[in-house]
């Protein structure tokens, strides 16, 4: 490997299959996708934009199922190998001392970070009917406890890195509004005590083309020798209505909201049938990203559709090279 992955565990079991022969691309689908379908559980209307993570000898989850109801859910999940889960039926039902985050009318879009000692699971939730980030945190995947939300509404895509940064705790998100957002500029937020967050700084706007829109943090950032890398999802507005793709940018280590490096092209497009026909048309929407500290190998785990989810492959020489290349 050229480039040194930090803080990782190894992980030979990681899901894996080769960049297919005379491809070029950067990130290659899984040929099995979607890995969960939409009916896993009997509740489930669909199962997407979930977040996985290596825990105890296999892995673990939390996974945003939309009920028949079509009422949006998370729930918790374990699996030998990260690709056949055993997905809990049940929602998730956060403990907490704070009474007023006992009544949520929804969750969405889990992001799973290690950090220190336990789990923190940040989501989308519903303050007051409004969206914005939830945080709590678990060790076992099976006891959740909710402490205060991050910000006011409206904010998504709460995303954490998985250490603190000069003795904070540091979230990406990505101010919205209360419906399908047409704009959206990614910031970082810092916090000494996952309660107050605050010292906002912006990180990137949308910049044109697949992410001319809005763009949103995907899985925990990936610390390397050269700084954090991160994917995240661009929109663009077609005159079919929003295409969801996904990039890569790299941030600097110590002060992450200056941008080292950030692609111009996307990575992966809606472009396998599975992208591009479902509930929402067109979304490729990154959670999560597993990776062996000792080969850089990195699955990542994303939405299709707002359907289904999927798993793409990758290494961390690949995306630098890909971010050494293709400039802004
Ligand atoms: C966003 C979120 C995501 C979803 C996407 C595409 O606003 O709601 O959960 O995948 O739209 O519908």
């Amino acid at each position: 490997m050229k480039t040194k992955v930090l803080g990782e565990r190894s992980l030979p079991n990681i899901p894996w299959e080769d960049r297919p022969k005379g491809s070029i691309d950067t990130v290659w689908r899984y040929s099995k996708n979607p890995v969960i379908k939409r009916d896993h559980i009997p509740c489930s209307n669909s199962i997407f934009n979930s977040a996985v993570v290596p825990y105890k000898d296999g892995y673990a989850g939390v996974f945003r199922a939309d009920h028949k109801s079509r009422v949006m859910n998370i729930h918790a999940g374990f699996s030998k190998d990260a690709l056949n889960w055993d997905i809990n039926p049940e929602i998730i039902k956060f403990k907490t001392d704070i009474p007023e985050m006992e009544y949520f009318q929804y969750g969405y879009d889990p992001r799973v970070c290690f950090i220190e000692d336990r789990y923190y699971v940040t989501w989308c939730n519903a303050y007051a009917g409004m969206p914005t980030i939830g945080v709590a945190y678990t060790y076992d995947f099976k006891e959740f406890v909710q402490l205060e939300n991050a910000y006011l509404p409206f904010n998504r895509n709460g995303v954490m890195f998985p250490r603190k940064i000069n003795g904070e705790y540091v979230m990406m998100s990505r101010p919205s509004d209360n419906g399908h957002t047409p704009f959206g500029d990614m910031f970082i937020s810092r916090s000494l005590d996952m309660t107050y967050w605050g010292r906002h700084r912006h990180l990137m706007s949308p910049a044109g083309g697949w992410e001319s829109t809005k763009i949103g943090a995907g899985g925990i950032p990936i610390e390397t020798d050269r700084g954090w890398l991160i994917f995240y999802h661009g929109v663009l507005t077609s005159c079919n209505g929003f295409v969801y793709s996904f990039g890569a940018a790299l941030l600097d280590t110590n002060e992450p909201w200056k941008v080292l490096k950030r692609g111009i092209d996307y990575l992966i497009s809606p472009q396998a049938p599975y992208e591009l026909m479902g509930d929402v048309p067109n979304v490729c929407f990154p959670c999560a990203n597993l990776v062996d500290a000792d080969t850089g190998k990195i699955a990542i785990y994303y939405g299709v559709a707002d359907t289904h989810t999927g798993i793409c492959f990758t290494t961390v020489d690949l995306v630098m090279d890909f971010l050494d290349n293709n400039l802004r």
